[in-house]
């Protein structure tokens, strides 16, 4: 009987045919898209705090308010991306609670710090354009409620994308100073976002099952030479060099080759040693004890409206 279910629902898969909550589903395919579901919603969640410590400090009215817009777009793609997983049938608070205590993975990219204006541009070229090469396929994604939820996020994605590029297009029209401040941020987030795909295609254990199931539509390494390919060109726009003597066009391949990465340094700040990992965890663990009488006062008026609205009823 299971296995009949389980070749409808592959069945249905193949035929590009969205799965809804209420459908029948394996449990491995339930928990597959709600540990990416959820993994998900806290990147977006902690990587609000990179950038958001630099709200007060942009430069001029039209960055701050660029800045504000993007981080509260942040905060919503959470919040779908949290609605996302409860359609899977896990509650929010068990989600937060796997995030506050250190069990949730997020992304490693959010474990850097973000020293100078500069690294604001090179996050929203760098860090989204990383984002929208992974999420993009996403919209396809089998899982109806994610693939939707993934429209609205990637056509925010990219406009964070171009205002980042934006800021590094402007400070490398600007003072020496400026231009040395875009080469060091460009230098440091580099490596941190060609990571940002996930382990190569041989060491990533969820993959093939993912690909299967049409969670995914490309392998990790395909996206990272997508990524490589288009900022190369880009990099030429903004007159930086990318921090890798081995980049180079590979006629044959039709792509550029690149150097190794420092799996070591990506394994460490996924385990929790990165240079930001226990200054995220507490920032988040502060705002969700400060925040518990908002959350208090919201349950009360929501509580206090329904009584009313029934009372009404009966009468
Ligand atoms: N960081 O077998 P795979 C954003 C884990 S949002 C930490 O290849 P999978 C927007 C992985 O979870 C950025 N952990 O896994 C924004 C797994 O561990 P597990 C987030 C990582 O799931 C911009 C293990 O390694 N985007 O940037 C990472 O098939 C600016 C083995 O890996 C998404 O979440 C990593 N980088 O592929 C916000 C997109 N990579 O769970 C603010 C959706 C891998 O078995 C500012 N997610 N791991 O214990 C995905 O597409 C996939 O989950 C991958 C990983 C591609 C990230």
């Amino acid at each position: 009987m299971e296995k009949n279910l389980e070749e409808i629902f592959q069945s249905r898969i193949d035929r590009e045919e969205k799965i809804e909550p209420k459908d029948w589903m394996p449990d491995d395919y339930r928990k597959t898209l709600i540990r990416q579901i959820s993994q998900h919603a806290h990147s977006e969640i902690v990587g609000m705090l990179p950038e958001g410590n630099w709200i007060t400090r942009a430069p001029t009215l039209k960055r701050k308010v660029g800045l504000m817009a993007k981080v509260q777009d942040e905060a919503g793609h959470g919040l779908y991306l949290y609605s996302a997983a409860e359609t899977l049938g896990v509650d929010r608070d068990t989600l937060f609670e796997q995030l506050h205590s250190g069990k949730a993975k997020y992304s490693s990219i959010f474990n850097y710090p973000t020293v100078t204006w500069a690294d604001i541009g090179a996050i929203g070229w760098l860090v989204d354009g990383a984002a929208i090469m992974n999420q993009v396929p996403l919209c396809r994604c089998s899982y109806g409620p994610y693939a939707r939820a993934m429209v609205r996020v990637c056509k925010e994605e990219s406009f964070h994308q171009r205002q980042g590029f934006e800021i590094l297009l402007s400070l490398s029209q600007g003072s020496e100073e400026q231009k040395r401040m875009l080469q060091s941020a460009v230098d440091r987030w580099w490596w941190p976002s060609v990571m940002m795909f996930g382990p190569s295609d041989d060491d990533s254990p969820n993959s093939a099952k993912s690909m299967k199931w049409k969670i995914k539509r490309f392998s990790n390494d395909d996206l990272r030479q997508k990524f490589v390919d288009v900022c190369y060109e880009q990099a030429k726009v903004l007159n930086v060099t990318l921090p890798d003597p081995d980049i180079k066009w590979n006629e044959e391949r039709g792509h550029y080759d690149f150097g190794l990465i420092d799996w070591e340094e990506f394994w460490q700040v996924i385990k929790g040693n990165g240079p930001c990992n226990k200054e995220r965890l507490a920032a988040r663990n502060k705002a969700w004890d400060e925040g518990a009488w908002v959350r208090e006062a919201a349950m009360a008026h929501a509580a206090k409206r329904k009584e009313r609205s029934n009372k009404k009823k009966v009468a």
